[in-house]
């Protein structure tokens, strides 16, 4: 059996592996588990690096001090287990107060609050050496068509990534983003739902050239895409920056659900693509295999870990609204304190372009 090792670039989300297997249906039936011991746990099985959601690591609404203690733990840890932060993300769809979208909101006060909480993730990122900021916008969508003016949505879209692009080369971060797409779920639908629309979407960017795809197997799946032939695309365009490995049947995050799909065989057209560029060779794809899949997770062996397990132990995160310094972009000056609370939706099927 193979041993996977540093060099196969195995990466995994703090959000998967410590997925408590809470689902639509009920409650969570596995313990926390703290970021620390899931970097010790994921180095001891092999894998290369860890990634997060800026809320998955620092609880929303942590001081200063307690982001500080969090951080600075965390970053023994990778150093001690020799792993890295390949990539980061942000939670832009866990707070109710992103319920109509975040970027796409047609709160305007909710736009601005998305673009602040993803430059506070940025700086995390690059403190922590992340070439890669993924971008996946489960809340940007609607349920009613009437509900959202997707020209109108696709431009605050294009602003938000403009914008954030333009914090990252004035901070000389480094880093690409990586756009990723998906139908629907939690929105009845998402915007950029494929790689094809995302793909298309980057065209339209100020700096195109820093943005790429993260396509999720399951999400092309859903949309009953071929998923190798969508990867293929994005490489064929130079624009695969990243990739999320995720199966369709099981426990899982986020469910991503297909009926009668999961075709194992994909996955290994998928790594012959990666690893030889397509069955005449070409380019391949040498980033993070990054999996959004926790998979069955057994109990720790030893009772120490199943003690630290306890201690990390659940109290509950409350969702509160950020707490930061004012905006330090140009111009995004954004009111310390709790995170605006969404005006009731427009009646009006006409959404007012601003
Ligand atoms: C789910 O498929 C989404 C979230 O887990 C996360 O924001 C993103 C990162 O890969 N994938
Ligand atoms: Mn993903
Ligand atoms: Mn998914």
């Amino acid at each position: 059996m193979a041993t996977p090792t540093r060099e196969d670039k195995f990466s995994f989300g703090l959000w998967t592996v410590g997925w408590q297997a809470r689902d639509l249906f009920g409650e969570a039936t596995r313990p926390v588990l703290a970021a620390v011991e899931a970097v010790h746990r994921l180095s001891d099985l092999g894998a290369y690096g860890i990634t997060f959601h800026d809320d998955d690591l620092i609880p929303p609404g942590s001081s200063p001090d307690e982001r500080r203690r969090i951080t600075s733990e965390f970053r023994a840890a990778l150093d001690e287990a020799g792993m890295v932060v390949p990539m980061a993300t942000t939670n832009l769809f866990g707070d109710p107060v992103f319920k109509d979208g975040g970027f796409t909101s047609n709160d305007r006060s909710v736009r601005r609050y998305a673009i602040r909480k993803v430059m506070r993730n940025l700086d995390l990122a690059a403190e922590f050496g992340a070439h890669t900021y993924v971008f996946w916008g489960g809340r940007e969508g609607s349920e009613v068509d009437f509900a959202k003016d997707v020209r109108a949505a696709l431009d605050r879209y294009r602003e938000a990534i403009d914008t954030l692009a333009q914090y990252v080369i004035d901070n000389d971060y480094g880093m690409r983003f990586a756009l990723e797409p998906k139908p629907n779920e939690p929105r009845g639908d998402i915007l950029l739902p494929s790689i094809g629309h995302a793909l298309a979407f980057i065209h339209e960017l100020e700096h195109a050239d820093m943005v790429g795809i993260n396509p999720e197997t399951g999400h092309e799946q859903m949309a009953t895409l071929n998923y190798t032939h969508g990867i293929a695309q994005a490489l064929w365009a130079g624009k695969l920056f990243h990739i999320d490995l995720n199966g369709q049947k099981g426990p899982r995050y986020d469910q991503d659900l297909v009926f009668g799909y999961g075709d194992l065989l994909q996955a290994f057209s998928t790594v012959d693509l990666l690893d030889n560029g397509a069955p005449g060779g070409g380019p391949g794809y040498d980033g993070p295999r990054h999996f959004d899949y926790p998979g069955p997770r057994a109990q720790p062996a030893d009772p120490r870990g199943r003690r630290r397990l306890r201690r990390a132990g659940g109290r509950p995160w409350r969702v509160r609204g950020l707490r930061h310094r004012p905006g330090a972009h140009a111009g995004l000056r954004v009111r310390p304190g709790p995170a605006p609370r969404p005006r009731a939706p427009a009646r009006c099927a006409l959404i007012r372009r601003d």
